[in-house]
């Protein structure tokens, strides 16, 4: 696989600035040239790629919507989005490393955190001297987050946090992690646990057969003391970690574009280059259906997605539009993968082309952030009025 084809049939790059398609190139660039070579190894030893994590910095890939006096890269919401349909077209394991650290570990900090927490944590995370982690979901609290066990009580001088955390990306080697909690009236709120802090561990979670390239792990807490000056006293509620979430969930928008854009690019080459019954298989009406609807169902997603960005830039974009965005691109993406990996036959199972390792990704992606059904049932009760989550 040499160079990503970029697929744009409606011409959206004139709907880009300069600046965007400059953030972009740039990201695509780094990607072929320190992604795409080492992922699939990675994936098929269940590793996380270390050393792309100064790459992923210099692209602007941890806070590239942080303000530059925190270290973030100070761009827009569409540079960002660009920036991880980039990422995702090489991996969305390597696009969660760099959602988890920049929306849900920069962003809560840079919202609701102190000024002195901002100089201390953002500028090292924006460069990755240091990772973060963000646990939200608990073994039994996943769709319903508000049903949190993991608690902290008031001790005068520090706060003592128990509970447990599982499936959370980047855990097994983050510096720190921003945990959500109740106090002892119930109500949630954000603190920053630090790695080294006694009585806090990070088992790592084996044998996934998706996001193999992405750590994940467990966080447990028994009596952690935590400084009182690490918790994150500007919001607080439910809505504080679905905040982070929201800008979580857009960036993956995109980023499933980026993963279709290469399922696409793979099996149209592969189509036009395999001859069977003598003749390149593209040349057959049934192949010609998937890719062609492979190609317009990338086109809406990008143009939905585009908007949402635009709408997000002038601070309009509400939760049930990044719903409505995520949950329509990563079933988009799952779809394009399935049917391309059909239209490579036998080759379409093997480590030779990214398809199926993205197909298996998709599979975590259409579950993180929100389940399929529950973005649906965030539709349902936008245009309802009426909840159906219980
Ligand atoms: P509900 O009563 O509806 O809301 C509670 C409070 O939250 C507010 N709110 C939001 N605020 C900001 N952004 C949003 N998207 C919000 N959605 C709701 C809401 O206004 C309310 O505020 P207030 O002031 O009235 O208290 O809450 P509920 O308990 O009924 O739950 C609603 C539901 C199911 C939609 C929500 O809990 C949900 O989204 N569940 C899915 C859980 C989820 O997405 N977990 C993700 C964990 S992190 C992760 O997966 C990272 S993967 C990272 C990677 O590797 O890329
Ligand atoms: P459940 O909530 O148990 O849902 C099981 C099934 O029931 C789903 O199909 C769901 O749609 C359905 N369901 C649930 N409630 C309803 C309802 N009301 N109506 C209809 N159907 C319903 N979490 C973090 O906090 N931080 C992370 O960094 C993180 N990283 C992750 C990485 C990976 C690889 C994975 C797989 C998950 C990660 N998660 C993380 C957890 C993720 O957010 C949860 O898995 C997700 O929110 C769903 O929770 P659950 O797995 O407990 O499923």
């Amino acid at each position: 696989q040499d160079l990503f084809q970029a697929p744009d049939y409606y011409l959206l790059d004139d709907l880009l600035t300069d600046e965007h398609k400059l953030v972009r190139d740039a990201a695509r660039e780094w990607v072929k040239r320190e992604v795409s070579p080492i992922i699939e190894d990675a994936a098929q030893k269940a590793e996380f790629p270390k050393q792309i994590i100064n790459g992923l910095a210099e692209i602007g890939a941890f806070g590239p919507y942080i303000p530059v006096e925190y270290g973030g890269a100070g761009l827009d919401q569409i540079s960002y989005g660009l920036i991880m349909q980039e990422i995702e077209r090489g991996d969305s394991g390597v696009r969660s490393t760099a959602s988890v650290q920049s929306s849900l570990v920069m962003y809560p900090i840079w919202k609701y955190g102190t000024e002195e927490q901002r100089q201390k944590y953002l500028p090292k995370l924006a460069s990755g001297e240091m990772m973060g982690c963000f646990g939200l979901t608990e073994p039994n609290h996943g769709s319903n987050p508000g049903g949190m066990e993991t608690k902290y009580k008031d001790m005068g001088d520090h706060y003592l946090l128990n509970g447990a955390k599982l499936w959370i990306s980047n855990s097994p080697f983050a510096d720190i992690a921003v945990v959500w909690a109740k106090n002892e009236e119930g109500r949630i709120h954000g603190l920053i646990v630090e790695r080294g802090m006694e009585g806090f561990s990070t088992p790592e979670t084996h044998h996934k057969w998706s996001l193999r390239a992405s750590a994940t792990g467990e966080l447990i807490f028994e009596n952690v003391k935590v400084p009182k000056e690490n918790l994150l006293p500007g919001k607080s509620g439910l809505g504080a970690p679905l905040g982070c979430l929201d800008s979580a969930r857009y960036g993956i928008a995109w980023g499933a574009i980026g993963a279709a854009m290469d399922c696409y690019d793979t099996a149209l080459r592969y189509a036009k280059e395999r001859v069977q019954f003598g003749k390149p298989i593209a040349a057959f009406q049934l192949q010609q259906k998937k890719l062609a609807e492979m190609i317009t169902e990338i086109t809406k997603a990008q143009l939905l997605t585009w908007r949402l960005g635009v709408l997000r830039n002038e601070d309009r974009a509400t939760s049930a539009q990044i719903s409505m965005a995520k949950r329509n691109n990563v079933e988009m993406a799952l779809n394009i993968a399935r049917e391309a990996r059909q239209i490579l036959g036998a080759m379409g199972i093997t480590g030779d082309y990214s398809i199926m390792r993205h197909m298996m990704n998709l599979e975590s992606v259409i579950t993180y952030e929100g389940t399929h059904d529950i973005h649906l049932l965030i539709t349902g009760m936008d245009i309802t009025g009426i909840a159906a989550f219980s």
